[in-house]
C-alpha cells in the first residue's frame, strides 16, 4: 500500500466554493447517496477512525469537506444526495453546490461513486455516471456495505452493475467494498494510485527499496 493515504489530514469544510483549498493539483471526490458510506470509506482508506464524520442520521454531510493526502493531492467528501426527508430548500442548495463544484473545479480528476451494494444505481447515481461520461471524468464505483450480503449475493450485484454499465465507454471501474470488514481496500488504493498519477513514483520507490 502507498503510505501516503494514512497521512491524510483534514483541511476544511465549506458550504460553497469560496474558502476552499486552492484549485491546484489533483482532487478525487467521493460522491453518492446520503448514508451510502462515503465518509466511512474515506476513514477506512486512510486508516483513521474519525477523519471524516460518520453519522447514523442521513444527510449529515452538507458541506464540501477537504482532506490533504499529500501536497497537491486531496480527497473531497461531497454532501450525500437523495435523502427524502431533507427540506426542498436544502435539496436545491445541494444541487447548486454540486453543479458549481463539478463544473468549475479544475483540479477534480476523478469521482469515487459510493453506492450501497443493496441499492445500486439510483437515479442520482445514473446522473453522476452520465456526468462523468459526458465530461470524460474517470469514475471508480464502490459497492459498499458488502458485509451486509453473502459473498455470492454481493458478487452477483457486482456482475449486474458491471453488466448495466458495460456499454459505457470511458475510464470506469467497479468493485465491492466494506468499511466494516475493511475489504476491497487494496483495490481502491491501486485505483487511487492511478488516478493520482502515483504509479510511476511507486515504482521508483520499490526500485529504491
Ligand atoms: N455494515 C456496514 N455499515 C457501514 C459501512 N459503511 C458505512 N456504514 C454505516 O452507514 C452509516 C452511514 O455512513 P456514512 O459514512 O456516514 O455515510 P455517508 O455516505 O457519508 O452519509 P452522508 O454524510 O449522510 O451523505 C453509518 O451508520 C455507518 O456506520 C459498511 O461498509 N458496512
Ligand atoms: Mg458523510
Amino acid at each position: 500500500m502507498n503510505p501516503i493515504y494514512t497521512q491524510a489530514k483534514f483541511i476544511n469544510s465549506s458550504p460553497h466554493l469560496k474558502d476552499t483549498p486552492a484549485d491546484e493539483g489533483l482532487e478525487v471526490a467521493f460522491a453518492g447517496r446520503s448514508n451510502a458510506g462515503k465518509s466511512s470509506a474515506i476513514n477506512t482508506l486512510t486508516r483513521q477512525n474519525a477523519l471524516a464524520r460518520i453519522s447514523k442520521t442521513p444527510g449529515r454531510t452538507q458541506m464540501l469537506n477537504f482532506f490533504e493526502i499529500s501536497p497537491q493531492r486531496r480527497f473531497v467528501d461531497l454532501p450525500g444526495y437523495g435523502y427524502a426527508k431533507v427540506p426542498l430548500a436544502v435539496k436545491q442548495k445541494w444541487h447548486e453546490l454540486m453543479e458549481t463544484y463539478l463544473t468549475h473545479r479544475k483540479s477534480l480528476c476523478a469521482i469515487i461513486l459510493v453506492m450501497d451494494v443493496r441499492h445500486p444505481l439510483t437515479e442520482f447515481d445514473w446522473q453522476m455516471v452520465e456526468w462523468c461520461r459526458h465530461t470524460n471524468l474517470p469514475l471508480h464505483i464502490l459497492l459498499t456495505k458488502a458485509d451486509k450480503l453473502t459473498y455470492g449475493a454481493a458478487k452477483n450485484t457486482l456482475l449486474q452493475v458491471q453488466n448495466e454499465l458495460k456499454d459505457i465507454h470511458f475510464p470506469l471501474s467497479i468493485q465491492l467494498f466494506s468499511s466494516l470488514k475493511k475489504t476491497g481496500v487494496d483495490e481502491v488504493h491501486k485505483a487511487l494510485d492511478h488516478l493520482f498519477n502515483l504509479v510511476n513514483q511507486d515504482q521508483e520507490n520499490s526500485r529504491e527499496a
